[in-house]
């Protein structure tokens, strides 16, 4: 299988996040990139696709504000990197600001997620990855894996979060829709709702959204991802939302993705895009299903069975010491 890296991944490299009330290291660091290269023995660099797919997914002016947001932090006056910390509740004035401070909360739902002046390249080749990993697919590949670091699916047309700021499954999806593929589906099967990714497509009916994850009721990101969820408009019946309780291991795991499977059969996808997080893992620190390593490889078997062309691109997974070896199981199951 084809696989695809940009070293400047891993540029974006944020000290601490806000974690359960207090500071903590970054979960989303550099080194889980390293061990999945490592483990999965290499990948390609992405050719530079350019901006206009990303732009195909994001709004104009948060792409403006990711690039420079760092910057303005630090004409601020402010060291150290950038978060948000008031954010505009929906209903309220629709107040355009131009205090970074207040753009920090404009464009993001979670103080979880800051931005550095690496940011904007990490992310950019990020989605470049994704790109070409959908290029390969596209050209007869039957399947090609991004090894995307930041992740996307939090990310919505116009905010980050999560982790998240371009939305990478978004991106491939819809470059697929732009190269001709009337049909497309993503399957989520990272441990967290993709509100992002469900946001963007919330009202198509071209782009099948289905999501197996955490039970919002006790999971982030809480406000999405519930089983009611089904979309709107042209999009009614195109997103499928598939909680699951805490503990959950692979044999409802595997059902529940079996489920999502047939739908997105009847459907009609020409092509999948599979958001893979291996936070799913029993021994994740931040998530809590017991998924174990070889199981990765069942649910793949189960993913290529269905037969589409398919792009895996790369969301969570935090326990970086079995990290490498959980991705390196879900592709040898492919
Ligand atoms: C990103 B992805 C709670 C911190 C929550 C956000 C989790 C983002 C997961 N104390 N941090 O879906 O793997
Ligand atoms: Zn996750």
């Amino acid at each position: 299988m084809r696989k695809f890296f940009d070293p400047r991944q891993l540029l974006h490299a944020p000290a601490r996040e806000l974690h359960n009330g207090g500071f903590t290291d970054y979960a989303e660091k550099p080194s889980r990139a390293e061990t999945i290269l490592a483990a999965i023995g290499g990948a390609e660099a992405p050719e530079d696709r350019g901006e206009a797919p990303i732009l195909a997914v994001h709004d104009p002016d948060y792409i403006a504000f990711l690039k420079t947001a760092a910057a303005r932090w630090a004409d601020a006056g402010r060291s150290g990197d950038a978060m948000g910390y008031v954010w505009p509740v929906v209903g309220r004035r629709p107040l355009r600001l131009d205090r970074i401070d207040a753009l920090l909360g404009q464009y993001s739902f979670d103080g979880g997620t800051p931005l550095t002046a690496r940011t904007w390249e990490s992310a950019y080749w990020s989605a470049q990855s994704a790109l070409a990993a959908t290029q390969a697919v596209l050209d007869g590949e039957r399947a090609a894996f991004a090894l995307c670091r930041p992740p996307g699916h939090h990310a919505g047309a116009d905010y980050y979060g999560g982790y998240c700021h371009l939305n990478v499954a978004a991106i491939a999806a819809q470059a697929a829709r732009d190269a001709g593929r009337p049909r497309v589906a993503i399957l989520d099967i990272d441990y967290h709702h993709g509100n992002g990714t469900q946001d963007i497509f919330w009202t198509r009916g071209d782009v099948f959204y289905a999501s197996l994850h955490a039970d919002p009721a006790t999971d982030y990101p809480f406000y999405w991802g519930h089983a009611d969820e089904v979309g709107e408009g042209e999009g009614r019946g195109a997103t499928l939302n598939l909680p699951l309780p805490q503990g959950t291991m692979i044999d409802a795991f595997r059902a529940a993705q079996a489920q999502a499977l047939r739908a997105i059969a009847d459907f009609g996808a020409e092509l999948l895009v599979v958001s893979f997080g291996a936070d799913t893992y029993i021994g994740d620190p931040i998530s809590a299903f017991r998924i174990e390593t070889p199981d990765y490889a069942l649910l793949a078997a189960d993913i290529a069975a269905a037969g589409l062309p398919t792009v895996i691109v790369m969301e969570g997974g935090y326990a970086v010491e079995a990290l490498g070896e959980n991705v390196a199981s879900l592709l040898s199951g492919f």
